[in-house]
């Protein structure tokens, strides 16, 4: 048995011994100054815009990503997210949305009705709560004892599309239906701290009481402030059945880019769903020193990002040529 004095020999000398994936890790573990912020889909441009504003003038990355999904959470032109989302099948616009900040303090609600912010509920659920997820009327009763005032969410052009969609009733999730759909965003601050933010009104048209990967912690979204943080887009159950942004976020910390990670990610997904010509699935991550990454299954997935003073939309590289 080692006894006190030659444990701690050993450990000492361990630490010296640095092994190749421990060097990769460390070559990118310098917290950067520089603030970065990348989302999901062209509405991405506009929240990205937001979430600066907040990280150049020194503000939290937590603010950053709360601010800016706001964005499209509001806009009822954005009709896979927030206010003007489409409906289930029975015409309700459930909602789903978590954040993360940089001290793994984690909020999430999912099958919120009613509400035009869901991130902001899933803020204070991680605040003011003991829990980490609200649901359903208890997630609407929890924001209303809080100031938000319930709202129609379901927009004339949402119900139009939905009662068209009704005719037929084919429930056939369309692999980028819109070129934009659930935003993610996350960001680096000025301090080198990492957030993370992920709201949606999930996939159109789906069956009442379904919850997606988006509000789920580590399916939806993952942020992971020593290493890096990771979040989806895309057909939820493939998300979720793989745990999507926590995989990408522990490939980074076993030595992966976050592009290689995102990578990875997908192709765990190809192998479970050999057949996935009806399923989109795109990854984004960050690392702690703002080296970005992203991924789909298909074509189409494109995000946004902001670094350097510059805002730019960008096509992820696909699994499918
Ligand atoms: C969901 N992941 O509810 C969401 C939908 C989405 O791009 O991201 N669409 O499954």
């Amino acid at each position: 048995m080692l006894n006190r004095r030659r444990f701690l020999q050993r450990g000492l000398a361990a630490s010296f011994v640095v092994s190749p994936l421990f060097q990769r890790v460390n070559a990118t573990a310098v917290a950067s100054k520089e603030p970065v912020v990348i989302s999901t889909w062209n509405h991405g441009m506009p929240a990205n815009e937001v979430a600066w504003k907040v990280l150049q003038s020194g503000g939290t990355a937590l603010d950053a990503v709360e601010q800016g999904v706001r964005v499209p959470e509001g806009d009822p032109e954005v009709m896979s997210v927030g206010f003007g989302g489409r409906p289930d099948r029975d015409g309700h616009v459930t909602l789903d949305a978590c954040i993360m900040d940089d001290k793994g303090n984690a909020g999430s609600v999912s099958f919120l009705e009613h509400i035009k912010h869901p991130i902001s509920v899933a803020r204070l659920v991680m605040e003011k709560t003991p829990h980490v997820m609200l649901s359903g009327d208890g997630a609407l009763e929890f924001a209303l004892q809080n100031g938000f005032k319930t709202e129609n969410l379901l927009t004339e052009e949402a119900k139009r599309q939905w009662e068209a969609w009704k005719e037929q009733s084919d429930y056939q999730p369309e692999v980028n239906i819109e070129n934009h759909d659930t935003i993610s965003m996350l960001a680096l601050d000025q301090q080198g701290n990492l957030s993370g933010a992920c709201t949606t009104s999930g996939l159109a048209y789906k069956m009442h009481g379904r919850v997606g990967d988006s509000p789920i912690i580590g399916a939806g979204m993952f942020c992971d402030n020593e290493v890096g943080a990771a979040a989806a887009t895309g057909h939820g159950e493939w998300v979720m059945r793989t745990v999507g942004s926590f995989l990408v976020v522990e490939l980074m910390r076993q030595g992966h880019s976050p592009q290689e990670a995102c990578e990875e990610a997908v192709m765990r997904i190809v192998k479970l769903k050999p057949n996935f010509d009806e399923v989109q699935i795109g990854y984004i991550a960050i690392s702690k020193a703002g080296e970005t990454g992203a991924y789909c299954l298909h074509p189409g997935f494109n995000y946004a990002l902001y670094r350097d003073g510059q805002n730019k939309l960008i096509d992820a590289d696909a699994y499918v040529k």
